[in-house]
């Protein structure tokens, strides 16, 4: 899959190419990462690139002419279909479902804003679809570009090793992880488990769909209510909770 991005600071979003899972996805070829600066597309000596909003009001607001020349640059390097993404507050909610949907394509320009934003028209009609990570904000759509590549990159055919790939099968299952444990088996006082040592592999997956089932009741309801409970995990739900209860 073949990812560019267009930000005033690309060597921030560079560096997620150096570390973990998505640096060796780079080395292994099985991802592209193209990075655009839309100050080397400004038209005057000072290289600008933001200017003051029309009606008044504090802040600077990033230019047309030079995010959109960024912009045609980098989906000029990507082959054909591939969606162009502005990260800010004002987009739809990014989650699972959205990064399995983008990992589904042959490859994404995401553009990073700074300041106040980017000119209105530059959304008219440059950019395919507008995506948060949450109800915060930022100082730059940087660190939210790299999560949604992050993200996408884990969900690519032969990224993840085995091992990883189970590990990401309990959040597609809609419900929070359980909680996980090492050695040694006391530590602050408290003990491992004693499923997890029993070496009862059908018990402890017992236990671990319980732990995900009950925190996530606990935790996110709205995550439970999204789902239609088999009547095992609703058992599991159950006991969860009358154990809770003692
Ligand atoms: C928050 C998010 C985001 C920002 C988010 C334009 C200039 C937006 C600064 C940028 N803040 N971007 N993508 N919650 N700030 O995803």
């Amino acid at each position: 899959m073949h990812f560019a991005v267009v930000s005033l600071f690309p060597e921030m979003v560079g560096t997620i190419g150096q570390y973990g899972v998505v640096g060796r996805a780079l080395q292994r070829e099985l991802i592209t990462l193209e990075l655009e600066n839309p100050r080397d597309h400004a038209s005057d000596a000072h290289r600008t690139v933001d200017d003051r909003p029309y009606g008044g009001g504090p802040g600077m607001v990033m230019k047309f002419e030079p995010v959109a020349a960024a912009l045609e640059l980098a989906k000029g390097k990507l082959p054909d279909g591939c969606p162009t993404v502005y990260l800010s507050p004002q987009g739809q909610a990014f989650d699972q479902a959205m990064a399995k949907r983008f990992s589904a394509l042959p490859g994404m320009v995401l553009l990073a804003g700074r300041y106040e934003g980017i000119d209105e028209r530059l959304i008219e009609s440059r950019i395919d679809e507008e995506v948060s990570l949450g109800d915060f904000v930022l100082s730059g759509g940087e660190i939210a570009a790299m999560a949604v590549i992050d993200a996408v990159v884990r969900l690519l055919p032969g990224v993840l090793g085995d091992e990883e790939s189970a590990v990401q099968d309990s959040f597609v299952g809609g419900l929070l992880d359980h909680p996980h444990y090492t050695r040694p088996e006391v530590v602050a006082g408290r003990r491992v488990p004693d499923v997890l040592l029993s070496g009862d592999h059908a018990g402890i997956a017992r236990w671990r769909d319980k732990q995900a089932l009950g925190r996530s009741h606990q935790r996110r309801p709205d995550l439970l209510k999204k789902l239609d409970l088999t009547d095992e995990q609703q058992t599991l739900l159950d006991e969860f909770l009358k154990e809770q209860r003692l």
